[in-house]
C-alpha cells in the first residue's frame, strides 16, 4: 500500500512538473497568441480596357515598407542606412517613429519599386517589413482621365468609371493568421484564412483610337481660339454606346498630387448649360409632327426681330421670307421662335423631355447633372418663345449629343452606355421617322453652301448638323462677350452610326461662331473616326462613266 501511493505521489509530482514546463511553452503560446494577428492580403484591382481590350488602367505591384517601431527602436544603428536606401531624411524617420513609439506597425514608404524594396530587405533591419500591395496605371495618361477618374493610394476608386464599377473592379481581399512576437515580429503564418479574389476587368464602350482622336482635335481648338475649356461627345448611334469623352483641360490621372477638384469632374456629364440653337431641330420637329408646318413652308423672319410683350428676340440679320429649311440652315430665332408659338406649349415641351433633355440619362456616370427643363404650366410667352431656341433650359453635353443621336436613329431615344452593348437597344419613339428623316434632311442643308456649318464637312460622307453660338449667361443678364460656340452633328448622314458634340467654352479669338470655332473640330475627328471605324463613304463624287470605261470598269 505505502509503495503504491509513493507512486501515486511520485507520479503526481512528475505531471505537476510536467504540466508547468509544458504549460509554460502553452501558456508562452497563448501569451504569444496575445499577438495573433490577422493581416490583410490585399486583392489585385481588375484591369478597365477599351471596347477592343486596350488597356486603360492596370494595377501594378508595388511594395510598401512598413516597419514596428517598438522593433526598430532597438536598431538605432542601422537607421541611418535605412533612411539613405528609402530616400528619407533622418529627422523625418526619428519623428515618425518616435510619434508611433507604441504601436506596431507604422508605413515608411508607399508604393517602391519592388526591386528597391528587395534592396531595403537586404539591409535586414530588424523591424522593418515589406508589404505588397498594387498601384494603378493609366496607359493613356490624360487622353482618358475624366472617363477613368482614379483610385486612391489602398487602390479605392475615388472617381469617374474607377468609383462607377468599384465593386465590379475591387475584387476580395484575402487574410491570414500570424503569430507576432512581443515586439510584433511574424514569428509563424499560422495559416492562410482566405486567398485573395481578384478583381474582374471591365471592358468598356470606349474606342481608344477616337478617344484620342477627339482629344487631339479639341485640345487644339482650345488652344487655337484661346477657350477656358471644352468638352466633346461621341455616341454610337445604332447602340447608344459612349465611344469617346473627352473635356479640355485635361488632367494625367497618373499624377493625382496635381489634382484639384474642378480640374477632374467630367463636365460632359457634369456641366449644364443653355444649349441654343443647337435645339432649334427639335421645334421645328413638332411643328412638322403637328401638322402645322411642312420644310417648305414659308416664314417671315422680317425684320429679323420679334416683338413678344415687352420683350424682343433678335436674328442676327434679317432673313425676310424663308422655309422652315432654312429657318434651320440659317439658324434663325426669329423663325423658331414663330414656329413656337403656332404649336401646343405641351407639344413643346414633351418633345424636349422625351428626346432626354434636361434629364439625368441613367448612364451610372458619378456626379452627373440632371439640368432643368421648365414645366409649359410655368411659361411666359417669352418663355415659350425663347425655349424654342434654346434658352430658359439647361442640359449637359450628354444629354445633348444623346438629343441628335435619336435623329440619327430615325426619331428613336436610346439609353446610354459605357459599356459595349450586345444587342442594340430598341429605345423608345420620341417623334415620327419621317420627321426625323426631314429634320436630318434640314441638318444636312445646315452643312450645305448656303449653311452656317459648312466647316463640319467631311470628305467622302454626308454630314448633317447644326452650329450654336450661345451667349453665356450672367446674374440677370447675358455676356456680351462670352460664348458657348458648338456644333452637333450625326454621320453619315445616309445611314447615321455617330453622333457627336463638340463645345468651345468662351473662345477668346477673334472667331467665335458656333460654325468657325467648333465645326472644324467635328470635321477633322469625324474624317478619322469613319475611316478608323470602317464607315462606308456615302458621299463619293460619281465619277463620269467615260472615266470609269477608261478604268476598264464596265
Ligand atoms: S446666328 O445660331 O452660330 O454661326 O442668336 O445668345 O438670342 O434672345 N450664331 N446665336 N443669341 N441670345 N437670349 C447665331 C449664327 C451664329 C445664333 C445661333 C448662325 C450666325 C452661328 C444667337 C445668340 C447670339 C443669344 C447673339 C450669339 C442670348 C439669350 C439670344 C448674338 C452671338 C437671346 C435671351 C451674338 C433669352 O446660335
Amino acid at each position: 500500500m505505502l509503495s503504491g501511493m509513493a507512486l501515486a505521489v511520485v507520479l503526481l509530482a512528475w505531471r505537476a512538473v510536467d504540466l508547468q514546463v509544458r504549460d509554460k511553452d502553452f501558456l508562452q503560446g497563448q501569451g504569444d497568441a496575445r499577438y495573433l494577428r490577422e493581416v490583410v492580403i490585399p486583392a489585385h484591382r481588375g484591369m478597365i480596357t477599351d471596347r477592343n481590350g486596350e488597356p486603360l488602367a492596370i494595377s501594378t505591384p508595388v511594395d510598401s515598407i512598413w516597419a514596428n517601431p517598438q522593433e526598430l527602436a532597438l536598431a538605432r544603428e542601422q537607421w541611418p542606412a535605412l533612411a539613405r536606401q528609402l530616400d528619407l531624411d533622418m529627422e523625418w524617420l526619428q519623428d515618425r517613429l518616435a510619434r508611433n513609439a507604441g504601436r506596431e506597425f507604422v508605413y515608411l514608404k508607399r508604393h517602391v519599386p519592388p526591386a528597391q524594396a528587395e534592396e531595403v530587405l537586404a539591409l535586414s533591419v530588424p523591424g522593418v517589413s515589406v508589404q505588397r500591395e498594387y498601384r494603378r496605371y493609366y496607359p493613356a495618361g490624360e487622353v482618358a482621365g475624366h472617363l477613368l477618374g482614379f483610385t486612391n493610394i489602398d487602390d479605392i476608386g475615388q472617381e469617374g468609371l474607377e468609383l462607377a464599377y468599384e465593386d465590379w473592379l475591387k475584387g476580395t481581399p484575402g487574410g491570414m493568421r500570424v503569430i507576432k512576437d512581443r515586439l510584433g515580429r511574424i514569428v509563424e503564418t499560422v495559416e492562410r484564412i482566405s486567398e485573395p479574389v481578384p478583381g474582374r476587368d471591365l471592358r468598356l464602350s470606349i474606342d481608344r483610337r477616337v478617344q484620342y482622336l477627339v482629344y487631339r482635335e479639341l485640345k487644339a481648338a482650345v488652344q487655337e481660339h484661346r477657350a477656358a475649356s471644352g468638352t466633346a461627345v461621341v455616341l454610337d448611334v445604332r447602340s447608344g454606346e459612349v465611344l469617346a469623352m473627352v473635356n479640355q483641360p485635361a488632367f494625367n490621372p497618373n499624377n493625382r498630387g496635381t489634382l484639384r477638384g474642378d480640374h477632374y469632374r467630367n463636365r460632359a456629364v457634369t456641366d449644364v448649360f443653355e444649349p441654343g440653337s443647337t435645339v432649334k431641330p427639335f421645334t421645328v420637329a413638332v411643328g412638322l409632327e403637328t401638322g402645322a408646318y411642312q420644310p417648305h413652308t414659308l416664314i417671315d423672319t422680317g425684320p429679323g426681330s420679334l416683338r413678344v410683350g415687352p420683350n424682343t428676340i433678335r436674328d442676327v440679320r434679317n432673313y425676310g421670307l424663308i422655309d422652315v429649311s432654312t429657318v434651320i440652315a440659317k439658324s434663325s430665332n426669329v423663325g423658331a421662335g414663330k414656329i413656337a408659338m403656332n404649336v401646343p406649349p405641351e407639344r413643346l415641351y414633351r418633345m424636349f423631355a422625351d428626346a432626354g433633355l434636361g434629364a439625368m440619362t441613367g448612364s451610372g456616370f458619378p456626379g452627373e447633372a440632371g439640368g432643368l427643363l421648365p414645366h409649359f404650366g410655368r411659361w411666359y410667352p417669352i418663355d415659350r418663345v425663347t425655349f424654342s431656341f434654346g434658352y430658359g433650359l439647361a442640359v449637359s453635353a450628354l444629354q445633348l449629343t444623346r438629343a441628335y443621336a435619336v435623329l440619327g436613329a430615325g426619331g428613336v431615344i436610346k439609353p446610354i452606355s459605357f459599356l459595349p452593348v450586345r444587342e442594340p437597344p430598341i429605345g423608345e419613339r420620341v417623334m415620327s421617322e419621317r420627321v426625323a428623316q426631314q429634320v436630318m434632311t434640314m441638318l444636312e442643308t445646315a452643312v450645305g453652301e448656303e449653311g452656317t456649318g459648312g466647316t463640319a464637312r467631311v470628305a467622302g460622307y454626308r454630314v448633317a448638323g447644326k452650329t450654336g453660338t450661345v451667349r453665356k449667361s450672367t446674374a440677370g443678364g447675358y455676356e456680351e462677350d462670352r460664348y458657348l460656340s458648338m456644333f452637333a452633328g450625326v454621320v453619315p448622314a445616309s445611314r447615321p452610326r455617330l453622333a457627336m458634340l463638340v463645345m468651345l467654352n468662351d473662345p477668346r479669338g477673334d472667331v467665335y461662331y458656333g460654325g468657325a470655332v467648333a465645326g472644324p473640330v467635328f470635321g477633322r475627328v469625324m474624317s478619322g473616326a469613319l475611316r478608323l471605324l470602317d464607315i462606308a463613304p456615302d458621299d463619293l463624287p460619281t465619277l463620269p462613266n467615260q472615266t470609269l470605261a477608261l478604268a476598264g470598269r464596265p
